[in-house]
């Protein structure tokens, strides 16, 4: 071997000397990115974090289910208490809201629904009548039907009467979304056909599979509605072993 040639057999070595340490290096690299992501062990020397628990279960996404709504033309809906998704668009669009949900059981499920109406006279666009509806498929295999519960809490315009439009509303209950509101002596909801519907395009590309279209008894002139339903599994239980120590709500 002359000179020359050592020379280059040298920087190879020196190179793969370098790649080889490099190589040795990346597996360490990624941990304090897993431990900000939440992994258990970037929470370690990290102050007054709590440590480790073992025996911890938590729940992952395929303990979860898909969930799809659509409403003519808004809502907002409760799960077991809690606010779990609101219709981001206030009536245009028709659109779907298309959520992650993880299911327990009983599941309680409450449900505020608005036609596109003014408060005031209960039309839209003046003094037109417009229709409510509002449907709803869980992975799970819940859905909307004439099981569920329907009250109205505004209605008008009374005797649809757009030349002097009036509206009769009430209040809310406080705890309309809670799971042990006692909604007995409410009507069952009200199904109705696809063609009396009419759901625009978004509706088309989701699985809504077994679900119905459901309101109250009058579809043009309830306009603000509650719809709840309870879903019984009685031999359910969670898979995981945690509760959720945060608050979810935005106060
Ligand atoms: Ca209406
Ligand atoms: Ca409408």
């Amino acid at each position: 071997m002359n000179a020359r040639a050592f020379l280059i057999v040298s920087a190879c070595a020196v190179a793969s000397l370098a790649l080889a340490q490099q190589d040795a290096k990346q597996p360490q690299d990624p941990a304090p990115a897993k431990g900000k992501q939440g992994g258990q062990g970037g929470r370690q020397g990290r102050g007054n974090r709590k440590p480790p628990q073992d025996g911890i279960v938590k729940p992952s996404m395929e303990d979860t289910v898909k969930g799809a709504m659509y409403a003519d033309n808004w809502f907002v809906l409760w799960i077991n208490g809690k606010q779990v998704a609101v219709d981001s668009i206030d009536f245009l669009p028709h659109n779907v809201v298309a959520i992650d949900l993880l299911p327990e059981y009983p599941m309680t499920i409450a449900v505020l629904a608005k036609d596109n109406a003014d408060p005031a006279t209960g039309c839209e666009y003046g003094r037109q009548i417009g229709d409510g509806g509002f449907i709803m498929r869980f992975g799970d295999g819940t859905v909307t039907d004439a099981s569920w519960k329907a009250k109205c809490f505004m209605h008008g315009p009374i005797d649809r009467d757009t030349t002097n439009p009036k509206v009769r509303s009430e209040p809310l209950p406080k705890d309309w979304h809670a799971p042990g509101f006692d909604d007995s002596s409410w009507p069952n909801a009200t199904e109705y056909s696809q063609e009396r519907i009419d759901p625009k395009e978004p509706f088309f590309q989701h699985d809504f599979s077994g679900a119905k279209w459901i309101w109250t008894s009058d579809l043009d002139l309830d306009n603000t509605v509650v719809l709840r339903k309870r879903v019984e599994k009685p031999n359910w239980s969670p898979r995981w072993t945690t509760k959720p120590d945060l608050k979810p709500t935005a106060e």
